[in-house]
């Protein structure tokens, strides 16, 4: 199993998706082991796209991210980073596939409602910003059984 980390952005906390990305994962069969609603200070916008530094979009980009609160979970399931970053869809919304999150809900690349880690290294760097041990629940969905063979 892997876990993958998935924050609802400011403009999805905003246009009421919280409940809605939930669902998806939810009714795909995933896990959330950890969840958290927090507004971003500048400090932890800037670890978390560390990599963006120096970008054109680099400052927008933090001044969207610390905007309002966001959400940010720990998902739990067989190839979870992958599949989660496939539920969400191509960075801009506009290349993305109907029936992904951006593709459903998005527009704009500034304004694409989620944010989801892209590989393994990703997913435990982006964790350990938002979350500690504690933070985590083990548990098992009673479901897990007919979800997985
Ligand atoms: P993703 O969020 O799909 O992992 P990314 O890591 O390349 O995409 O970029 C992080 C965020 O930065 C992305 O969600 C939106 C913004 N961004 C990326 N490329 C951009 C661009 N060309 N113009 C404006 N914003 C961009
Ligand atoms: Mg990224």
């Amino acid at each position: 199993m892997e876990t993958t980390f998935l924050m609802v952005k400011p403009d999805g906390v905003q246009r009421g998706f919280i409940g809605e990305v939930v669902s998806r994962l939810e009714e795909r069969g995933l896990r959330m082991t950890a969840m958290k609603m927090m507004q971003l200070d500048r400090e932890a916008a800037k670890e978390h796209y560390a990599e963006h530094e120096g970008k054109d979009f680099y400052e927008p980009l933090l001044k969207y991210i610390t905007s309002g609160p966001v959400v940010a979970m720990a998902v739990k399931g067989n190839s979870a980073i992958s599949l989660v970053r496939d539920m969400v869809g191509e960075t801009d919304p506009k290349d993305a596939k109907p029936g992904t999150i951006r593709g459903d809900f998005g527009i704009d690349v500034g304004r694409n409602i989620v944010h989801a880690a892209d590989s393994s290294e990703s997913a435990e760097r982006e964790l350990d910003i938002f979350f500690n041990g504690s933070d985590y629940q083990e548990y098992k969905r009673v479901e897990e059984s007919w979800v997985y063979e």
